[in-house]
């Protein structure tokens, strides 16, 4: 293990920023101040007129995925290298099962997969992608043996992964139950089932009609029916991947009435929007079809930027999800064929940099909050991650805000070879990546030796979301009206319940 002495920069965090020097040894951050004394033998960083950042957490990650009958490209060695490369130092990934199987199996699965080939900190979010006792008690030996505190459910991909409205209901349940974070993917998966064949039998086959057959409506509406759901059981939610405006508007108001709700909005959703559909070239046009869908308003990102430099939108993750233009290819003629997922792992925090710090919207800290800290507080994981202060993991970039980069498939670390960025260029720019006290990431070039990173267990009940589910649940139970017994007439019941049965 590495001994390091940081030296010079500002350190950021959520809260506040500090002139101070960082010193690290077995992996921790065992001191923070300025002018501290450096012990003999250890490696000395300058970081005079840089930024030290707690390393990004994306929440949003579909490394290797076998999806639409093809498999992910980036996995999970390609996709945390190039999340080091990028500045994110700890991914959550998702353990997707088919509906029938058992969630245990599917979540060793993917441990098996991910667990070599893993350069940066990793948990997982598990889908409940069907509902049955079984389920309901694999559910708890996540929670409690594995240390999953977080299910995603799906209410698109018909017949696929969807979840009806009384299969949400008991799922909601049981999250609330075992302390864990329901997540949903928001779109009523019948409407695009719907809709999907409107636009093929209208003779429009291209990835346009990826967009056209599932509008803002469609994603705005399951927002809502989730939210609603999840307030009846007095559960806490999280939207992920929110892509437009109405969506964001609905989890907006939510919030403003105060309910539990948090919204993630991603890097394709801030940093690009789906006028790309219509590009006359068809390889470009599908290397943005995701869902739900980048949207055509391309005032869009600007304002979901606005939102999320406000706190009505909480956190960011990437939805990386990413497949080559050959694999694309299969939807070439019918565009609800095409493999959904795009790139962001590697390019989040310059994106985010860009369009949120650079532009003015928010400062430093809160981008620290956005891109690490609010993570860490819903997933239980702070003050290990998100944040620089003794005792943290030493997960830490030193960026140069001034620093300028170009987004290219030609120099990106991801397999890839398509980037939904491509030629944008962004200030801010990690320059040194320290993920658990070694530096995977310097002068441009990786150190980073596969299955170096760990699975990172999370406790249920994180107090950032339940401390005031648990108020409410004590304070807002309705309570029976005291009243005089009915002594009047009473018509007795008649169980045919029609007149014509007399
Ligand atoms: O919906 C998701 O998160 C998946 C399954 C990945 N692909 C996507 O287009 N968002
Ligand atoms: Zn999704
Ligand atoms: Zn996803």
């Amino acid at each position: 293990m590495e001994r390091l002495l940081i030296r010079g920069g500002t350190v950021v965090n959520a809260d506040s920023s500090l002139l101070a020097d960082v010193y690290v040894e077995d992996g921790l951050v065992q001191a923070v101040g300025p002018g501290l004394e450096i012990p003999a033998g250890v490696r000395v960083m300058e970081a005079a007129g840089k930024l030290l950042l707690p390393g990004g957490i994306d929440t949003h990650t579909h490394m290797q995925f076998p999806f639409m009958g093809q498999q992910a490209v980036d996995d999970f060695y390609h996709g945390t290298k190039a999340a080091v490369a990028g500045g994110t130092t700890m991914i959550l990934d998702f353990v997707i099962p088919s509906k029938g199987a058992s969630l245990l199996e599917a979540y060793n699965k993917w441990r098996s997969w991910a667990d070599p080939k893993v350069c940066c900190d990793y948990s997982f979010h598990v889908a409940v992608t069907w509902w049955s006792p079984k389920v309901k008690e694999e559910m708890e030996i996540l929670v409690k043996e594995r240390g999953v505190n977080s299910f995603k459910m799906f209410m698109a991909y018909k017949d696929l992964f969807m979840l009806q409205d009384d299969e949400l209901y008991p799922v909601f349940c049981q999250c609330k139950e075992l302390g864990a974070i329901a997540q949903v993917h928001a779109e009523n998966g019948h409407l695009i089932a719907e809709g999907a064949k409107k636009i093929l039998a209208m003779g429009i086959t291209g990835p346009e009609g990826h967009e056209l057959c599932r509008s803002e409506e469609v994603e705005a509406e399951a927002t809502q029916r989730a939210i609603t759901i999840a307030s009846c059981i007095n559960c806490p939610l999280y939207i992920v991947h929110v892509m437009s405006k109405s969506a964001a508007n609905v989890i907006v108001r939510a919030r403003r009435e105060g309910k539990v709700v948090f919204g993630e909005p991603i890097a394709a959703s801030l940093g690009t929007d789906g006028t790309h559909y219509w590009d006359k070239d068809w390889r470009k046009a599908a290397g943005y079809v995701m869902g739900p869908p980048l949207r055509p308003d391309a005032t869009t990102p600007g304002y979901l930027m606005d939102l999320l430099a406000n706190d009505d939108l909480t956190v960011t993750g990437t939805d990386n999800c990413t497949f080559n233009g050959c694999q694309k290819a299969v939807g070439k003629d019918d565009f609800t064929k095409i493999p959904n997922g795009v790139n962001g792992v590697e390019d989040r925090m310059s994106i985010i940099w860009e369009k949120g710090v650079h532009s003015g919207k928010m400062d430093e800290n809160r981008f620290v909050a956005v891109t690490s800290t609010n993570a860490a507080k819903i997933f239980n994981l702070y003050p290990r991650k998100g944040k620089i202060a003794k005792g943290s993991d030493a997960d830490i970039v030193i960026w140069d805000p001034c620093a300028v980069r170009t987004i290219s498939a030609k120099t990106h670390h991801q397999v890839v070879d398509f980037n939904i960025f491509e030629g944008m260029v962004c200030h801010g720019v990690p320059l040194v990546t320290i993920s658990r006290g070694k530096v995977v990431f310097e002068d441009e070039t990786l150190h980073v030796v596969p299955g170096d990173g760990k699975y990172i267990p999370r406790k249920p009940f994180a107090d950032y979301v339940f401390k005031r589910i648990r108020q409410r649940d004590k304070v807002c139970q309705p309570t029976p009206v005291q009243r005089e017994p009915y002594q009047g007439e009473i018509v007795p019941h008649c169980p045919a319940g029609t007149p014509d049965h007399g």
